[in-house]
């Protein structure tokens, strides 16, 4: 088990490596990732990759988002293949920067989103079969750099109320349930540990709070993030 205390330490390790310090960061829908990442926009020295949510809505003129909830027996695999290969494009992407803040990974599309498809029997089994053979090869593979892994810990109904404000058109439809089943599985992952690969430490942040708060909480994940003695 990693304990984040560490986290300096394998900024060290990634930095005289040459690479990147790395971190994704992971959250239910309407956890505010986006807001976190934009967060730290203001420091100098740090590579913001947003999640491709606008490649997913314009495929050659194509929205596989609204597809994928509007049909998701016929768009589900589609969609998914889709996301699999904009996330390993952010994780490949070359950076100059020495620390690389991402939005999402390869490791939430399969153990979230591809997970839940596979238990509530959106996808058939061998279409799981097919994206879970994808993913296990690009980890294996693949050199993926994952130092530090961020947590927007939120309560399902708070997040529901959130995206039901903010109306985003594809999401109209999205009931309490299905974030629910979200959250779960993301606990399963970076909390419960249910699957063997939790690719770095976890800094579980409380992201229940509203705007007018929540940058106090961010704050106390500055330190872990950029190149400043705690
Ligand atoms: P934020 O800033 O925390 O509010 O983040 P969101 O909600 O903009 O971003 P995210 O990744 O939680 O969700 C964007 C939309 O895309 C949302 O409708 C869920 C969907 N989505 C994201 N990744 C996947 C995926 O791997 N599979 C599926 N089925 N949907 C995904």
């Amino acid at each position: 088990n990693y304990k984040v205390s560490k986290g300096r330490f394998f900024h060290e390790m990634a930095a005289t490596n040459n690479k990147p310090f790395t971190v994704f960061v992971e959250g239910n829908i309407g956890s505010g990732k986006t807001t976190f990442l934009e967060h730290f926009r203001r420091f100098e020295d740090i590579t913001l990759l947003t999640e491709p949510v606008e490649e997913w809505r314009n495929l050659g003129g194509w929205n596989l988002l609204d597809l994928m909830y509007k049909d998701p027996a016929k768009w589900a695999m589609t969609f998914q293949a889709y996301v699999s290969l904009t996330m390993l494009d952010m994780h490949r992407r070359p950076t100059a920067t020495p620390v690389k803040l991402m939005e999402r990974s390869i490791y939430s599309a399969r153990y979230c989103f591809v997970e839940h498809m596979k238990n509530n029997g959106t996808i058939h089994p061998a279409q799981f079969a097919v994206l879970d053979e994808w993913f296990r090869f690009i980890h294996h593979h693949i050199p993926i750099e994952a130092d530090l892994i961020v947590y927007l810990k939120t309560t399902p109904s708070i997040v529901h109320e959130r995206i039901k404000k903010r109306a985003r058109s594809e999401e109209q439809c999205v009931p309490l349930s299905y974030i629910e089943d979200l959250h779960k599985l993301h606990e399963d992952w970076l909390i419960n540990r249910t699957h063997a690969e939790c690719p770095a430490p976890v800094l579980v942040i409380d992201a229940d709070l509203d705007l007018s708060q929540i940058t106090e909480e961010y704050k106390k994940s500055e330190h872990q993030i950029l190149r400043k003695a705690v």
